[in-house]
């Protein structure tokens, strides 16, 4: 319609500050994403100053971190990444979840995107596939969609 107004924020991200919390267990997996994120940040405009990245322990650690990221003022978008990989045990389900669900909470209730990079799989090919291989790189995707979010909250 002529007169309506709709949104579609850009994927320009100069000037923009970006945090990334990252998990290190699977850390040969999560460096990957790291890596995805910060070179499709930088790809974008988004100086490599302007990134901080703070490893944590687990999946489960990360949303503890994000919202003192996300609290702190100091960024225009957070970005969470890590591996959770299914095990035999139902240990999986519990850090899976509650990742998930402290990263949504984080993000309701932040003036800042908290974009969820967290993968999680069945195996370790699953996992590799998402790392950078065949499904492209999880990473690179959760810091498309920080950049976008982050243009949209500017915009909404
Ligand atoms: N943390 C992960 O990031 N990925 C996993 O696959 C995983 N598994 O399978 O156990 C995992 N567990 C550790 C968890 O995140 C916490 O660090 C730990 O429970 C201490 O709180």
């Amino acid at each position: 319609m002529g007169s309506s107004k709709v949104v579609n924020a850009g994927l320009i991200s100069k000037g923009k500050k970006f945090g990334i919390v990252v998990s290190r267990f699977n850390e040969f997996i999560s460096s990957k994403l790291l890596e995805g994120a910060i070179d499709t940040l930088v790809k974008h405009g988004t100086t490599e100053s302007d990134i901080s990245a703070v490893w944590v322990p687990g999946s489960f650690e990360v949303p503890m971190i994000a919202k003192k990221m996300v609290n702190s003022g100091k960024y225009n978008a957070v970005i969470c990444l890590g591996a959770i990989i299914r095990g035999e045990t139902p240990h999986f389900d519990f850090v899976a979840s509650e990742a998930a669900k402290g990263i949504a909470q984080v993000a309701m209730n932040g003036d800042v995107p908290c974009i969820f990079g967290i993968i999680t799989t069945d195996n370790l090919e699953q996992a590799l596939d998402r790392a950078g291989t065949k499904s492209g790189n999880k990473g690179r995707d959760a810091a498309q969609t920080a950049i976008e979010m982050c243009n949209l909250y500017a915009e909404v």
